[in-house]
């Protein structure tokens, strides 16, 4: 059996508007034991969404990038505000990620709007998860919200779990690679149960259908279905691991962030099958060895810590006080929301905050006696989604933003007023 990906990994928390990403970091944080007691975005006390901007608007309005450890690794998640008006902040920090979790809500309707972040996600060539969140409402059925998906979705999306339902309410789930089943517990780890009779056709019906999105992707699995006979579980495991890793499939788990339902699996998963720094590094196209090699993903202004650029380490060792493209780094930092822990050095996977770099920006790439002109050989930001200078239509003076040529938002710079279209 091949060996878990171990070591330092990255994480975008991305998605629909409102789809629960703020507070599925937050129940993260929970679960690895980051944060003591759960906040709320409701009242500005979520790690996300803790700058006095974020508690205004009720949403996120900037990416935030949470560390914390799990079972011996250390993950950075990347909470990305959903609302297109700050889709290039997100796009910018999805350059430093290992992988995605794509959260959304069991709502057909609202699948179609996941289409150019899917996109996205396939420019940078990004494995992805996708989070069904908020399945305590009970309303939609995953069964209908599939093909919504898949509809946007290039890659295949393989649904890992089922529910249990009592009546309307979601008690639990299914894991169709493990066939066991869990009930949620609110604020807890879920319980293992037997599985419930009732459920054992559609247990079966979904399993068979993973394993035949899995199968198109393995010689051995696709006989062993031919032949009717019953893959082992650790194969299966072993091939859903693989297929996330090198993108052909999306795995689909259910989940409520805010009862922390479901998160710990989706912990476990992304410990198992999240691919390595040095995976995605090689993905990039980035040479292993030479002098330490950073990218700023996001850069703050704080009324405190004065600016700090947020980086990925790519390779070798960054320390504090190093100089890079010509400026010293005054300060290293992990970051937890908008707090702050200080740190000597990071390394390859590491996202740490720089301080001091008062002429560097989102984007550079960082490097010792460089000057900041050096490029990685990664995707470019989608050239048609940028902000087109003010323009004076004799009405009122507006800034147009074109978004795949399929969405535009106009801003009235008078009123700021935004108005958006298809
Ligand atoms: N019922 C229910 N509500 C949830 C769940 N998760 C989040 N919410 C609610 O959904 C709303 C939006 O949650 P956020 O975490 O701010 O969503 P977000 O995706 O970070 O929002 P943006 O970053 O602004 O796009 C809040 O009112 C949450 O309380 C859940 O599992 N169940
Ligand atoms: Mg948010």
């Amino acid at each position: 059996m091949n060996q878990r990906p171990s070591g330092t990994r990255s994480v975008a928390l991305v998605g629909s508007y409102l789809s629960g990403k703020t507070t599925l970091l937050e129940s993260l944080l929970l679960a690895t034991g980051k944060i003591a007691r759960r906040g709320a975005v409701g009242d500005g006390s979520a790690v996300g969404d803790s700058s006095a901007e974020a508690r205004a608007r009720g949403m996120s309005v900037e990416v935030n990038v949470a560390t914390t450890e799990f079972m011996g690794d250390t993950f950075n998640f990347v909470d990305c505000p959903g609302s297109i008006e700050f889709w290039q902040d997100s796009s910018d920090a999805l350059m430093g990620v290992d992988a995605a979790v794509v959260v959304c809500e069991a709502d057909p309707t609202k699948a179609a709007a996941l289409a150019p972040l899917l996109k996205r996600l396939d420019e940078l060539e990004l494995p992805r998860i996708l989070f069904v969140n908020k399945i305590d409402r009970g309303t939609g059925r995953v069964r209908d919200l599939l093909p919504a998906l898949q509809a946007v979705s290039d890659k295949p999306l393989a649904l890992r779990h089922v529910p249990i339902r009592d009546g309307e309410t979601v008690t639990g789930y299914v894991d169709l690679a493990s066939e066991r089943a869990y009930v949620y517990h609110d604020g807890e780890a879920s319980e293992r149960i037997d599985l419930p009779e009732s459920m054992n056709d559609r247990e079966s019906e979904a399993r068979y259908e993973l394993l035949e999105k899995l199968a198109d992707f393995d010689d051995k699995l696709m006989e062993q279905l031919l032949e009717d006979v019953e893959p082992p579980n650790d194969e299966v495991y072993e091939q859903l691991a693989k297929d996330f890793a090198e993108g052909h499939v999306v795995p689909v788990l259910l989940g409520a962030a805010e009862h922390d339902a479901g998160v710990r699996r989706l912990l476990k998963e992304l410990r198992h099958e999240v691919p390595t720094a040095d995976a995605t590094r090689e993905r990039r196209g980035i040479d292993p060895d030479g002098e330490v090699l950073a990218q700023v993903l996001k850069t703050y202004h704080t009324t405190r810590g004065g600016k700090l650029s947020v980086a990925r380490v790519w390779r070798g060792k960054l320390s504090d006080g190093m100089t890079l493209n010509g400026e010293r780094v005054s300060g290293l930092f992990t970051m937890v929301g908008q707090q702050t822990e200080k740190r000597r050095d990071a390394g390859p996977g590491d996202i740490v905050a720089l301080g001091r770099l008062e002429h560097i920006n989102t984007g550079d790439v960082l490097e010792p006696g460089k000057d900041g002109t050096a490029k990685l050989p990664v995707a470019d930001i989608d050239q048609s989604f940028q902000v087109a200078p003010v323009v004076d239509t004799g009405l009122g003076r507006i800034r147009v933003h074109h978004w795949w040529a399929s969405f535009w938002v106009r801003v009235w710079q008078t009123t700021e007023a935004r108005i958006m279209g298809a």
